[in-house]
């Protein structure tokens, strides 16, 4: 399946190379044939080239805009070559065979990025070019194409090994050709989107690339990729790994949840820790350091955080980092480490420490794509902050300074639960929490008894709910749900409130004395 290479057409926009690449081939036989600028630039070098026109009996016309649209071109490129008829056609009409296609695009892109009027935009979008590169992938079988300088060594490595190109090349080869066209339509796509002012979610176009291929994904028997692009935010695209073996598909998913949940937490206020199970909070906590945010993160549901992921607000630390690996965990995410930091975590060869150099903002935009069957739901990204709330008291009592602290820290963890999401809280802690079930009141027992369990595993006398907060995602339909919490030991509450029976979840609450706000926001999470 090696196929020699006779005459290749190179016609780039981007001659970085160029002029040695092209060397190369002519030292082994290969006659070039280009377009305007490519021959001048070959020429200037000393190699023999012919020119397009050579081919075609027309010169380049229009500015430029047809140079290459033509049979002589591409009957060349897309013949079969064991084809009886397709050589019939050749000799016909005297076409030659092109083996190669060296080409790059038009650079719409940078046009576009440095700020071009719409008329040169226009003109740099590339016709000739990506009609060549696709019809050259999609002779594959005999055709080699090349669409970047950092394919030349591959493809000359081959023609000096093997006297040609072989089927395996050229095959990778058609696939970058197709994802290069594929981007570049993209490009443009979003270029005449953002013309219009158009920057609704149906017109945007994720631009980016394969960049890793996964073992499996959420289980062994399916395949995964993780693919990086779009408007990047610090977190796990962006990350560097400083040590341990190579994040799964779990991984990165429970990674990307903890890190844009700690990044909740303002770290200039407080240094601040998320223990991520199964993309939820198993224990959330503000502290003095982020050792002991840590610790107060971990006495929420120590039996959960085995094996967790474990996310800081701040600079991974010493005091930090011992603390963390006492217990079996999988991943650490912070902005950064000290080096006594990832010396300590290095003692750990299996666990690994990504950093990202800074935190993503909470209130920034962007996409959120989930995909069903048949298609893809579209969202822009949950980007509420409790900050920003209109909180309405609704109670006879308002909550006290230290309730009202404990509030706004529950509701932004309740942002980052699975719903129905219940966050009970003390003491900027996590002290219980009941993730993804169907029904509320089920969320509420469930952190309860969490509670009761972790308070039983320290050998305490009472749960830790006792005198704290409870924050909801979302309204409470009816009072049972409040009135768990509330015989859980809550005392304040906080949810968007907006319910028909609004009234009777009020009045459960003043009959109890329990303080509760309404934010108007909803963080519903599925
Ligand atoms: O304007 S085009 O779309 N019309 C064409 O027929 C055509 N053929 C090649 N642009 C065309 N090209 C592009 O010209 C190539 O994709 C390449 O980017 C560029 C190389 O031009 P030159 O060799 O004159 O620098």
């Amino acid at each position: 399946d090696v196929r020699p290479i006779v005459r290749a057409l190179i016609s780039v926009s981007d001659k970085t190379g160029l002029v040695a690449f092209a060397e190369r081939l002519v030292a082994r036989g290969v006659e070039l044939v280009s377009t305007g600028g490519t021959r001048k630039a070959l020429a200037e070098a000393g190699l023999k080239v012919l020119d397009v026109a050579d081919l075609t009996g027309f010169p380049e016309m229009m500015d430029g805009r047809v140079k290459t649209l033509h049979p002589a071109v591409h009957g060349g490129i897309l013949a079969v070559r064991d084809d009886a008829g397709h050589q019939a056609s050749m000799s016909e009409h005297g076409i030659g065979p092109i083996d190669l296609v060296v080409v790059n695009l038009y650079p719409f892109e940078a046009t576009v990025a440095r700020g071009a009027d719409y008329d040169e935009c226009v003109e740099n979008i590339d016709i000739g070019g990506p009609a060549m590169i696709r019809a050259a992938a999609k002779n594959h079988a005999d055709v080699a194409v090349v669409v970047d300088a950092s394919s030349y060594e591959t493809v000359l490595g081959e023609l000096e090994g093997k006297g040609g190109t072989t089927l395996a090349t050229r095959r990778k080869l058609a696939q970058l050709a197709y994802a290069r066209t594929a981007t570049y339509d993209a490009a443009i796509t979003r270029w005449f989107a953002s013309v219009e002012g158009d920057d609704t979610p149906n017109t945007r176009i994720f631009d980016g690339t394969l960049a890793e291929a996964l073992r499996y994904g959420e289980n062994p028997h399916q395949s995964a990729a993780f693919y990086k692009g779009g408007a990047l935010r610090p977190g796990v695209a962006t990350a560097r790994q400083l040590q341990g073996k190579a994040l799964s598909y779990n991984n990165l998913n429970d990674t990307d949840a903890a890190f844009e949940a700690v990044a909740e937490f303002d770290p200039v206020r407080a240094p601040a820790v998320v223990i991520i199970k199964h993309a939820n909070p198993c224990g959330v906590a503000e502290g003095e350091t982020l050792e002991a945010a840590y610790r107060k993160a971990l006495a929420c549901d120590p039996t959960s955080a085995f094996g967790g992921i474990v996310a800081l607000n701040r600079t991974l630390d010493a005091e930090a980092a011992r603390a963390i690996v006492e217990i079996f965990t999988e991943v650490i995410v912070a902005p950064d480490a000290t080096p006594e930091a990832v010396a300590i975590v290095g003692a750990k060869k299996n666990l690994r420490l990504l950093v990202t150099g800074a935190l993503p903002d909470p209130r920034a935009g962007g996409l959120q794509v989930k995909s069903l069957a048949g298609g893809l739901l579209v969202q822009s990204r949950d980007n509420a902050v409790v900050d920003g709330m209109e909180l309405q008291v609704v109670t006879k009592r308002a909550p006290t300074a230290a309730e009202r602290a404990d509030l706004a820290f529950a509701f932004r963890v309740c942002k980052h639960v699975k719903s129905n999401a219940i966050v009970y809280a003390k003491d900027l802690a996590t002290v219980g929490i009941g993730a993804g079930q169907m029904s509320r009141v089920d969320s509420a027992r469930i952190a309860a008894s969490k509670a009761r369990d972790a308070a039983a595993a320290a050998g305490l006398a009472e749960p830790l709910t006792k005198g704290c907060v409870v924050a909801s995602d979302a309204f409470f339909p009816f009072a049972d749900g409040l009135l768990t919490a509330i015989e859980a030991g809550a005392t304040a509450v906080i949810q968007p409130g907006g319910s028909i029976r609004d009234r009777d979840v009020i009045a459960a609450a003043d009959e109890a004395g329990v303080a509760m706000v309404f934010t108007g926001v909803r963080h519903f999470r599925h």
